[in-house]
């Protein structure tokens, strides 16, 4: 873990996110231990008002997302949904601050560990490095309640690991361990329990020290591919790389390279 003279933030002073920061990463843990995390609305507006905080700060250039050891997230809050009407749901439109997630710039590393089950696993396939514990259960147990994923689940989660693995995930309700979520290409890396935050703090450095607005443009050609044809995501991808030969940091990245140098990017 990198800390030594780098400013850290204190703590903030609601309790459903902790968030503080460390050299130019910027991270937020969720903080509802009792319920493992249950995403209730009030959690994730602050979530996505902290997200929103980093992407908009200079000096942040990664946004690290963590649960605890043992959960990640179990899951949107059933106990704030149990008794809903279906116009309550529409009218209370949630999916709209789900969507300021999604719409962040910068990389989102997650450190997962124990249970990503339902809005967790959505929540954690919104993240674009996925960190996860040999501990971790990866599901969408929403079946066993009568419902189906409604954040992304049946999307998301078809396209990183296929029609095969997503119907036996989403009908049957099962989890998915830690090395069948690497296998089937749901998460990026799968480390020891009791690294599991360490290492995915060492990798959102490692990403921090990369020019910020390649990583930004980098996710986003990324994320297109997700969206368009081939043909479109090349042509997106093409207009990006062109983009990047307008910044100092393209300069200073070729330049260190032949000058057999570091590159010291500033974001520019
Ligand atoms: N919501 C509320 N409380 C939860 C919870 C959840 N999702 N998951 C766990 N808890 C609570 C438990 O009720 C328990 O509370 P107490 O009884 O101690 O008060 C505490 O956390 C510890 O849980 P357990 O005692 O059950 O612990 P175990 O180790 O025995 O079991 C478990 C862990 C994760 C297997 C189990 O808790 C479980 O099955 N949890 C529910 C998992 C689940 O069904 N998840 C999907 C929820 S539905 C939306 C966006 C997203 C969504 C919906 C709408 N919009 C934008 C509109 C997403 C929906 C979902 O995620």
């Amino acid at each position: 873990m990198t800390t030594g003279s780098i400013e850290t933030k204190p703590m903030s002073t609601e309790p459903l996110i902790l968030w503080e920061t460390d050299g130019h990463v910027g991270i937020v843990r969720l903080n509802r231990p009792k319920v493992l995390n249950a995403l209730n609305p009030q959690l994730m507006t602050q979530l996505a008002e902290q997200m929103e905080a980093f992407d908009a700060e200079k000096e942040i250039h990664v946004i690290l997302l963590a649960g605890s050891e043992r959960a990640f997230a179990a899951g949107a809050d059933i106990g704030d949904m149990a008794e809903r009407s279906m116009l309550q749901m529409y009218e209370r439109d949630q999916f709209a601050t789900w969507d300021r997630i999604r719409r962040i710039k910068k990389p989102i590393v997650a450190a997962v560990s124990g249970y990503a089950l339902g809005g967790g696993c959505e929540l954690m396939m919104m993240c674009d490095v996925v960190i996860a514990s040999e501990t971790t259960q990866i599901g969408q147990p929403e079946i066993n309640i009568g419902v189906m994923p409604g954040a992304g689940g049946t999307q998301r989660l078809t396209r990183a690991v296929g029609k095969a693995t997503a119907m036996d995930v989403i009908l049957t309700g099962r989890f998915l361990t830690a090395a069948e979520a690497l296998a089937a290409g749901l998460v990026s890396r799968v480390v020891p329990p009791e690294h599991f935050f360490s290492e995915a703090l060492n990798i959102a450095q490692a990403l921090a020290a990369k020019g910020p607005i390649a990583l930004r443009l980098a996710k986003e050609a990324v994320l297109k591919a997700f969206e368009t044809t081939l043909a479109q995501g090349l042509e997106h991808e093409r207009k990006l790389f062109y983009m990047l030969f307008g910044t100092q940091d393209q300069k200073e990245g070729m330049r260190a390279f032949v000058e057999k140098r570091k590159p010291h990017f500033k974001g520019e």
